[in-house]
């Protein structure tokens, strides 16, 4: 399978300043660790609007919701074009929250698809205006891709224009949910909030502990993950750089303590690769400038290596 690489290079989803800077620190990794990895590929990098940063967050139960949507509506073009060119699209991004726009352009891509999605990372990403502790886009990528409102288990009270934007994002590629909560397998993630974990419980949502990847290994957990999603079409891989260890993942914005290794995330990343229902894969959230020596661009720069190369060397056949 031939892979495009798709640099978006945004950060307004984020609460600390920085994401936008991960794709350039990946590429002096990958200088510094002897690589031509950049040059294998083609690729193209979606424009950004990181500009709004400087004229302050309005909605603060979404901060630059307006923004959002720009960047979600681009990157939803852009990996489904992608997908029509038939590239398979890797994603290397900023502030995870425009992983929404990359759910929203396999399902243009593939409308009637059951889309699966594995996301590995510290927190579960399912907030919505109305439960957000922060006000961060980067924590409702999913809830975005779920049409979710999250009302029954409010904190905030979010109104107005932030409502009527959060409306529009729903329809980002095609009107309504891209996908169903119970699709989702959950990997590594630690960090919740208690409208999350009711959600969690409400859609049943799958969850594989960090202790259950080092306890049964992460190829294992890997086929474990894809057997979950047995009943789904396609299955995208979203892999958000702090579900490692906050002692190796000290250049993300939210580190959190007790995460995988960096050989864990790399198997387990590889294994997902190998399997021909997955249709994307993205990395996000790293971040230089909170760095000692780009240390976590390095890390994460092996993980996508050996990731890409399990995806361009999958058996034909399978597909
Ligand atoms: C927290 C942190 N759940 C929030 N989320 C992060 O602000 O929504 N997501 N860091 O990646
Ligand atoms: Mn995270
Ligand atoms: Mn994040
Ligand atoms: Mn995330």
């Amino acid at each position: 399978k031939e892979l495009k690489i798709i640099e978006v290079k945004s950060e307004i989803g984020a609460g600390t300043r920085g994401a936008s800077l991960g794709v350039e620190a990946m590429k002096i990794a990958s200088l510094d660790l002897n690589s031509d990895f950049f040059k294998q590929y083609e690729s193209i990098e979606v424009e950004n609007v990181n500009e709004l940063l400087f004229d302050g967050a309005k909605h603060s139960y979404a901060k630059f919701i307006d923004g959002v949507m720009i960047m979600e509506e681009r990157v939803c073009l852009e990996v489904y074009e992608t997908i029509f060119d038939e590239f398979f699209p890797l994603l290397i991004s900023g502030d995870h929250s425009t992983s929404y726009g990359t759910i929203s352009g396999i399902k243009k891509a593939h409308p009637k698809a059951r889309l699966g999605v594995i996301w590995i990372d510290a927190h579960a990403d399912i907030h919505t205006p109305f439960t957000t502790p922060s006000g961060n886009m980067h924590g409702m990528a999913l809830a975005m891709a779920c049409g979710l409102d999250n009302f029954e288990c409010k904190v905030n009270d979010p109104r107005g224009e932030t409502l009527e934007y959060w409306e529009q994002l729903k329809n980002v590629g095609m009107p309504g949910p891209k996908i169903y909560p119970e699709d989702i397998v959950y990997i590594a993630v630690r960090d919740l909030e208690k409208p999350e974990n009711y959600l969690l419980n409400k859609y049943n949502i799958n969850f594989i502990e960090t202790e259950d990847v080092k306890k049964f290994g992460p190829a294992v957990i890997a086929k474990k993950a894809l057997e979950m999603l047995d009943h789904c079409d396609m299955i995208y891989v979203s892999f958000d750089v702090d579900s490692i260890d906050s002692r190796v993942s000290t250049g993300t914005g939210t580190p959190v303590p007790n995460g995988l290794t960096v050989e864990e995330a790399k198997i387990l990343n590889s294994e997902l690769g190998k399997d021909p229902k997955v249709c994307a894969w993205e990395i996000a959230e790293v971040n230089p400038t909170l760095d000692t020596e780009n240390r976590m661009a390095e890390s994460a720069f092996e993980i996508l290596e050996a990731t890409a190369k399990s995806i361009v060397n999958r058996p034909v056949l399978a597909e």
